[in-house]
């Protein structure tokens, strides 16, 4: 029987009600499944809320593949999380497939969809071995044959990896991927696939272009956080295990216990999707909030403070994740105001969660943004290594440093941090940015997983053997105890979580590398595109076409040559402003002058910023012959004049390139016109304005680009579109 009604609050609720009765072996089973599925209002209006969670039913052909699916469901025991992943499973086969699975009891496992860990299922079925080295989190799906019949097991060693194959299994059904004698094993790659939020207490998130926080309002947590439970179970499909609710310029009044007691509902609504709640703090909260006088983090009142805090944080919520830590940077207040390290600060909090389990995470953006920019041998890209390094073996064995992707600040090029090949005896994580502060804002279309594999996949070259960042940040190469991804997310209460349709596949693709560094892009942006869009042909060509080719177009009119974004860096991160860069303390600076531009990072003449990399990578960047050109300006100060490896010159390059990426956003438009009609309308008119929007917008940055750097260095476009009449008359 099915029932479908609206809810007061505007959700269409389904309940599905089954009952069973029939003889097996003597023993009577009986089953009644009642599963009551609500379903986020607005779904069928493709508002993009069910982002790739969308289960639409499938084509008669496509579903008549799935005709041999067990058509019951065997949960093994009665855990939380493996309630929800029975549940997910029952709605995804119900939506997709119109098959209603029906419960069945776990006294025999045949014919059915069997979900439970290893240890569950061995009495009944002792000769299915799991396969060895499968971690905590992975998982098994195996088309197996128990007393002749068929069944599916979705098996693990916890209920949190049987969730996991939960979802690989209904994504498999929703791309008709077949699932005949299937026998697939997968493991994350890394223990920490976290998010982080930066969202404020009074509702508004830094940096987010999705609306408001979907945890706080006014200072207080939601009183509906049906979205908080949504957004967990997001990211358990991508196989993400934490998410830092908080901005990490915190607000010390979140460690208030009253305010502790509503985060707790936070927790409660990310845990049947087993994913840990944490919290970003200020270090000086034993000072601001708690009564003591200092927080020097050798005092030890300041430690037994933090102590006495973790131990309540524990006691409310049992399964809380840990701690994110922004310190000495930006003006958050540091342990450098009693002299201490870093290490000092980590490791007294670090000891306070250490008997529950939880990790504290010490961002290395630790900079000074006072700096003086008329000193050549200044470099902000020198200062996370510079603070960290020397502390390395320094940090307990539950902290992690979070490492920016690159050694600035999310900007639209940067290469990677050195700090990553820095650390030999301490954790790392690596940090990058789903939200499109510096890359558009959600405005403009930049998927980021090329970016991101770029990073992921750049050899270290530790001691001459191959290290890429991402075994380094999995912890392999150093062989440390964790690491991990973390990915900066900042959705929000818009139906679409993060503004902008097409952006979600960053959040998608953040999830997968973390789980798979060693998925290609396009793989990636194929399974998003069918998910999210379904599965005609012109449309995954097109939508991944579009998005494969994004990052190098928006790189190319805001910031070719590795000259960072070059945004208005005073204001919103977001309109052309290339002087704003200079002639300040921030650091991020490109020098720009009448006869060159770039910044000299070299040993031989520079900030030596290039000889905080393994020598092998500085082999690459130190000299201009062997620098490649979109990391040019980056690394060095060269004439306008300068020819790069393609034969170009700066200058012409620079021109060149502005023309040619705002034509390529006019392009977008004309492959997205193709798609009328083959998608809903709802999303495609979306998308339609944000790409004229996006055309009209590169047009701004290419004359603002092309203008200002026609003025500073008088030298004309050979091709004479950069007209400037003043110029011209002199
Ligand atoms: C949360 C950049 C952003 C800030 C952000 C900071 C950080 O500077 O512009 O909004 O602060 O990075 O990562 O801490």
């Amino acid at each position: 029987m099915k029932l479908r009604f609206e809810t007061s609050d505007g959700h269409i609720a389904m309940i599905l009600i089954r009952f069973t009765s029939r003889v097996r072996r003597g023993v009577i089973a009986a089953a009644a499944c009642l599963c009551a599925i609500v379903i986020p209002s607005g779904l069928d209006a493709e508002t993009g809320a069910a982002a790739w969670l969308r289960y639409s039913a499938l084509s008669p052909q496509s579903a008549s593949s799935y005709q041999n699916l067990p058509g019951e469901v065997v949960v093994m025991s009665d855990g939380l999380v493996l309630r929800t992943a029975q549940q997910e499973l029952v709605q995804g086969v119900f939506q997709m497939l119109s098959k209603t699975l029906r419960s069945a009891v776990a006294s025999r496992l045949d014919g059915a969809i069997v979900l439970g860990t290893f240890s569950d299922l061995h009495t009944l079925a002792p000769d299915l071995r799991p396969p060895e080295k499968l971690g905590a989190e992975g998982y098994w799906l195996k088309s197996a044959s128990i007393h002749q019949s068929k069944c599916l097991v979705i098996t693990a060693a916890t209920d949190r990896g049987v969730l996991y194959g939960v979802f690989a299994l209904l994504s498999k059904i929703a791309r008709s991927e077949s699932l005949s004698s299937i026998d697939e094993v997968q493991q994350p790659y890394a223990p920490v696939r976290w998010v982080n939020q930066w969202d404020n207490l009074d509702g508004r998130i830094e940096r987010g272009y999705g609306g408001p926080s979907i945890f706080f309002d006014d200072g207080k947590v939601r009183s509906d956080l049906s979205r908080a439970g949504q957004y967990a179970r997001l990211l358990a499909s991508i196989g993400i295990n934490g998410c830092t609710i908080n901005n990490v310029n915190a607000a010390p009044g979140i460690l208030d216990d009253a305010f502790i007691a509503q985060v707790r509902r936070i927790a409660d609504a990310f845990r049947p999707w087993g994913v840990r709640l944490s919290l970003s703090v200020d270090l000086s909260s034993p000072k601001a909030s708690g009564g003591l006088d200092t927080f020097d983090p050798l005092d030890p009142q300041v430690a037994a403070w933090w102590r006495k805090k973790a131990d309540e944080i524990y006691r409310r919520i049992p399964d809380f994740g840990g701690f994110v830590v922004k310190a000495d940077s930006e003006g958050r207040l540091g342990p450098s105001s009693y002299g201490r390290t870093p290490a000092d600060a980590a490791n007294v909090i670090a000891h306070a969660l250490k008997p529950h389990g939880g990790i504290l995470f010490y961002r290395a953006f630790v900079y000074n943004h006072h700096l003086d920019w008329r000193n050549l041998k200044n470099d902000r890209a020198k200062a996370a290594y510079d603070n960290f390094h020397p502390l390395d073996g320094a940090f307990d064995d539950n902290v992690i440093i979070q490492i920016k992707n690159g050694p600035i600040d999310f900007q639209v090029r940067e290469p990677v941090s050195p700090l990553f090949a820095g650390l030999h005896r301490t954790n790392e994580a690596i940090e990058l940015q789903i939200t499109q502060e510096y890359t558009g804002q959600q405005r403009h279309l930049c998927f980021l997983v090329p970016m991101w594999k770029e990073v992921l996949d750049f050899d270290m070259h530790i001691e001459g053997n191959a290290a890429p960042v991402k075994d380094i940040v999995a912890g392999r190469v150093f062989h440390r105890p964790t690491g991990g991804f973390i990915g900066v997310a900042n959705v929000g209460m818009e139906s679409n979580w993060l503004g902008s349709p097409l952006a979600m596949a960053n959040l998608y693709g953040f999830g997968r590398l973390a789980w798979d560094p060693d998925l290609s892009s396009e793989t990636i942006v194929d399974e998003w595109t069918r998910l999210t869009f379904g599965s005609d042909p012109l449309v995954i060509k097109t939508i991944s076409a579009m998005q494969l080719s994004s990052w190098p177009v928006y790189e190319s009119y805001t910031g070719p040559l590795g000259a960072g974004t070059l945004t208005n860096i005073l204001g919103n991160h977001y309109d052309p402003a290339p002087e704003s860069s200079e002639q300040n303390g921030w650091g991020q600076w490109h020098r720009a002058d009448h006869q060159g531009i770039g910044m000299d990072r070299t040993v031989a003449t520079g900030t030596g910023f290039i000889g905080q990399y393994p020598p092998e990578v500085q082999a690459l960047y130190e000299t201009l012959a062997r620098c490649q050109d979109n990391l040019l300006l980056f690394f060095h100060h060269v004439r306008y004049t300068y020819i790069l490896h393609s034969g170009k010159t700066v200058i012409q390059h620079v021109y060149d390139s502005h023309y040619d990426g705002a034509d390529r956003t006019r392009d977008f438009i004309s492959q997205w016109k193709m798609l009328e009609g083959h998608i809903d309308e709802e999303r495609y008119r979306d998308i339609l304005g944000r790409l004229e929007c996006q055309a009209q917008e590169a047009v701004l940055w290419r004359d603002t680009m092309c203008n200002w750097i026609y003025r500073l260095s008088g030298i004309a476009d050979n091709k004479g579109r950069v007209v400037i009449p003043a110029l011209e008359k002199n």
